[in-house]
């Protein structure tokens, strides 16, 4: 083992095994071959605002632009003195074309209930939606809160909003009213669109009664739309409220798209900070639409014919980027489902992959993890030959899950592109090129062609190879957030402070000698044992490496002799008994697989983990339980509340 005991972060993890693009894929990829994919990287090096002004003319633009960047850091503005649509590119462009009645949308909703929407069906509804946003008041520069669940009408809705140039804030159909309500008000949205309900779990959501009280508190909000979903009754405020289907019924299907800056806002997302206030990340237009478009393209390799399903919602940055913008862009046809992963079976995702014959499939490592847990009998139950890439997204994947993932799932024939972004950067930054890249389980592999990410100390001084440090990016992209909504000292201090014009992730990160990047996890989970800087993100893989366990969850409690000791919360494999003996033997098992230095001081068994609702492990939550043995810290992210009720219980018990 080799350990660098220095201010930078120890890197434990050595993971070799290589994985090249099948023939057969990488000659019919639209990147082919490593050698291609090193000439546009150095070309987007050598000239970045190059590279991504070629890619921006793709597009379809009202009026073409004239400046590509205008950088006075940490503010960027791309693509300068151009009109353009979102909504059109996304549209109208493919009605010229056979993609007129090619399906833009298979929905699939939990019960079982289908829709699908061709390109000119899409149009149509997104044209009489604009114009019942007009009906209703809403013009350009507005904000529209979005609180629906994953049904056509959500991508309708901010589509619509694209297209009359109001600023569309979709909030999680998960969050609570009072999430609701804090985001209406932030964002000073005028209208809500709501539904009476969704289904999740068989069970009803009841968006509209959680929205009507977020509404009490909205002082801004002056009228709701509400879809009908689920059919139950619900109140309705008169001259507030209005059916969905009413309004549409006279609606006209013709609704020019609006001539739009490049720079106009297009969306704000809220993502949770550190300090329990949300951030409103706000994206623009023609820069944002430039990545989307380009990075679903290329990372995902999309042909005509393809049929792509990303698993996030929508209420999520991927389901922004992944779901509606980057694929309709490009004119694939993408499925959408309503409903949970396991429900009313484990196996639910891979019907759906069999029935629609689904080629591209990206999902999270989390869902993986979860499927490996309940074991082979449920993939390989169904027919999953029609998938020929997969992809992930949202969390490192431990090098286990990534082997189970392409063998079980891809039947070992399909690449895998790990693609590491945030909310932030709205699209993909590092990623394999599926028919380009040499593939290692665990690893991100490069950055795209035009951005520059490094890995630095706290000067901003890149680390040696094989290093940890922090992740950074040190030149402006098209996709990047302009600022917090409403708050650009937030923007200036959070992202571009700790080494000045450069913007910090808060990932920790290292790249090995052949230049690839391995995800560490966040700064903010770093351990100290010792004086060594660990990162969770390999000890949590070494620990699911181990055959009885699925997932794993580190975090540091103080120790009065190495500083802080790893404690570790572990959940095991479907049918694995937690016996006391099983605990030594982890510790030993992470203490061989990366060194001594890593070794956890305390096992803790559970049935599941603290995650947010897209599916990340708050391990902030978990130092708490840790350290003091119950949390106070703010939960609203949180999942299922039941997880900590029982994590604090076990302490209790231990108490007595
Ligand atoms: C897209 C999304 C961002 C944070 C990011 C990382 C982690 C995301 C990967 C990853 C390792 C990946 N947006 N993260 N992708 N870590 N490998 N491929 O997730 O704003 O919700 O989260 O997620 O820590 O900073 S996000």
């Amino acid at each position: 083992m080799k350990k660098e005991n220095t201010e930078n972060i120890t890197t434990l993890l050595k993971e070799n095994r290589l994985f090249h693009p099948p023939i057969a894929f990488k000659k019919a990829a639209h990147i082919s071959g490593f050698s291609t994919l090193q000439k546009l990287k150095k070309t987007g090096q050598k000239n970045p605002e190059l590279f991504w002004a070629q890619q921006a003319k793709n597009l379809k633009w009202i009026k073409p632009f004239k400046k590509t960047l205008v950088w006075n850091p940490p503010f960027a503005q791309w693509f300068l003195g151009g009109k353009i649509n979102v909504s059109e590119n996304c549209l109208d462009r493919h009605l010229t074309t056979f993609r007129k009645n090619k399906a833009a949308i298979l929905w699939e909703g939990e019960p079982g209930d289908t829709r699908t929407l061709t390109y000119a069906e899409l149009h149509r509804e997104v044209c009489r939606f604009a114009n019942v946003l007009k009906s209703l008041g809403i013009s350009k520069g507005d904000r529209v809160s979005i609180y629906l669940p994953m049904i056509p009408e959500l991508p309708i809705a901010m589509l619509a909003c694209a297209r009359i140039g109001a600023t569309h804030s979709v909030i999680f159909g998960g969050f609570s009213s009072e999430a609701l309500k804090e985001r209406n008000v932030d964002a000073q949205a005028k209208l809500l669109i709501t539904a009476d309900g969704g289904y999740r779990k068989g069970q009803i959501v009841p968006l509209k009664i959680n929205a009507d009280s977020a509404v009490t508190g909205s002082p801004s909000i002056e009228k709701v739309v509400v879809v009908r979903r689920t059919g139950e009754s619900v109140p309705m405020v008169s001259g507030r409220d209005f059916w969905w289907h009413d309004l549409m019924k006279s609606a006209s299907p013709h609704c020019p798209p609006e001539p739009l800056d490049s720079e106009h806002p297009l969306f704000i997302l809220y993502t949770s900070g550190s300090t329990g206030k949300p951030k409103g990340v706000l994206h623009t237009t023609a820069g944002y639409l430039t990545q989307a478009a380009w990075t679903t393209k290329h990372i995902f390799d999309l042909k005509e014919e393809d049929t792509y399903w990303c698993t996030a919602d929508i209420g999520w940055v991927t389901g922004h980027t992944y779901i509606v913008y980057g694929p309709l862009a490009n004119g694939v046809t993408t499925v959408m489902y309503e409903g949970a992963p396991l429900y009313p079976q484990p196996d639910r995702f891979w019907e759906l992959v069999e029935k629609y014959k689904v080629n591209i499939f990206y999902t999270a490592p989390t869902a993986i993890r979860t499927f490996v847990k309940f074991g082979d009998e449920w993939p390989n139950k169904h027919d999953l030959s029609s998938l020929r890439l997969l992809g992930t997204v949202g969390e490192p994947i431990n090098p286990q899950a990534w082997l189970w993932y392409h063998k079980v799932i891809g039947g070992s024939r399909c690449p895998i592109v790990d693609t590491w972004w945030q909310t932030e950067t709205g699209a993909i930054m590092i990623s394999p090129l599926p028919g380009a890249t040499p593939l290692k389980p665990g690893s991100g592999t490069l950055s795209l062609p035009g951005i520059q990410a490094e890995v630095v100390d706290k000067t901003g001084k890149p680390v040696a190879s094989g290093q940890g440090g922090y992740l950074v990016i040190q030149k402006p992209w098209p996709a990047m957030l302009r600022t917090i909504y409403g708050d650009s000292e937030r923007f200036k201090k959070q992202y571009w402070s700790q080494i000045p014009g450069i913007y910090f992730t808060g990932d920790g990160a290292r790249k090995d000698k052949d230049g690839y990047f391995w995800i560490m996890g966040r700064i903010d989970d770093v351990i100290k044992v010792s004086g060594h800087r660990l990162g969770t993100a390999e000890i949590e893989s070494a620990l699911v490496s181990h055959p009885k366990v699925a997932e794993a969850a580190v975090v540091g409690r103080p120790d009065e002799i190495t500083g802080e000791g790893i404690v570790a919360f572990v959940t095991l494999q479907g049918g694995v008994q937690p016996e006391p003996a099983l605990s030594e033997i982890l510790r030993e098992h992470v203490s061989k697989t990366i060194g001594s230095v890593a070794r956890p001081a305390e096992i803790r068994f559970t049935d599941t983990l603290p995650k947010t609702r897209s599916g990340k492990i708050m391990r902030r939550l978990l130092r708490e339980l840790a350290t003091s043995h119950q949390v106070k810290g703010d939960v609203t992210t949180l999942e299922d509340f039941s997880v900590l009720t029982k994590l604090q219980t076990s302490y209790e018990e231990e108490e007595g």
